[in-house]
């Protein structure tokens, strides 16, 4: 008799993307959707800054205005935690795949590694505000910062961030860099200047390999 293969998790998985702008990260999470809704999981595509309704007036604020540093850490982190639980922790229960654009990491990359903010002041506020609460697996969409600009650019008006300089966007990819080195377990680094089919191809082995096992069962 045939192993029965189950199709959906027994509890659920947490995904993030994370990249500077213009690394495709809408994109590519709308193709995952629809490869994991394929096979028959329950999906849920989510982001932050924005993710509840208060959550899109705090991003209308974080992405409109320039706020000193720290207003705006705390405000990614009142997005965040309201998120988590209204949000994130409901659809774990309910056994969902999350797919989250933009998460921790992000807070890690721009305010810290952008703004220069201080790494254990944002460590705190992550954990404030995920209680602990940490992705599966985060998919860092890696492109150079001239052709993430380029294709963030090419959508018209731009925000506080795409408005900063590019030493500003080169030292939020180094801090992906850091990241990618510090958490190999749960971050694979996607090679994202890629055609969209590549870069997916690479996304959908990372996500058998780490959620399917070596087996690529599925
Ligand atoms: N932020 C923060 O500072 N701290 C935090 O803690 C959090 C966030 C959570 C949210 O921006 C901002 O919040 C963000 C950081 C800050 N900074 N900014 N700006 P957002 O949510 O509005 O936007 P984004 O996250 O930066 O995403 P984006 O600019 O929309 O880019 P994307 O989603 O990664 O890319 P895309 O929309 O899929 O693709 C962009 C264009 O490129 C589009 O025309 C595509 O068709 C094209 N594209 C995509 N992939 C390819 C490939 N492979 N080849 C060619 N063209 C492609």
């Amino acid at each position: 008799m045939m192993a029965s293969v189950p199709m959906v998790p027994m509890t659920g998985w947490f995904i993030s993307l994370e990249g500077i702008e213009g690394a495709g990260k809408t994109t590519q999470t709308r193709l995952l959707a629809d490869w994991l809704t394929q096979k028959g999981y329950g999906v849920l595509v989510t982001h932050e800054p924005g993710g509840t309704p208060l959550g899109q007036s705090l991003r209308q604020l974080l992405l409109q205005h320039k706020l000193p540093h720290r207003t705006e850490l705390l405000l990614y982190a009142a997005d965040r935690a309201t998120h988590v639980t209204e949000v994130l922790k409901p659809a774990l229960q309910n056994n969902k795949v999350i797919l989250c654009d933009r998460y921790t990491d992000s807070t890690i990359a721009y305010q810290g590694w952008g703004r220069g903010v201080d790494a254990t002041l944002i460590e705190q506020m992550n954990q404030v505000a995920t209680e602990g609460l940490t992705p599966d697996l985060t998919l860092w969409l890696d492109v150079p910062v001239a052709v993430g600009l380029a294709r963030a650019k090419g959508r018209g008006a731009l925000d506080q961030m795409e408005r900063e300089s590019l030493a500003f966007h080169e030292r939020v990819r180094q801090g992906y860099q850091y990241l990618n080195h510090q958490y190999p377990e749960r971050m694979v680094r996607i090679a994202a200047e890629l055609p969209i089919e590549q870069v997916f191809q690479q996304i959908s082995l990372a996500v058998s390999a780490h959620f399917f096992g070596a087996s690529g069962c599925q």
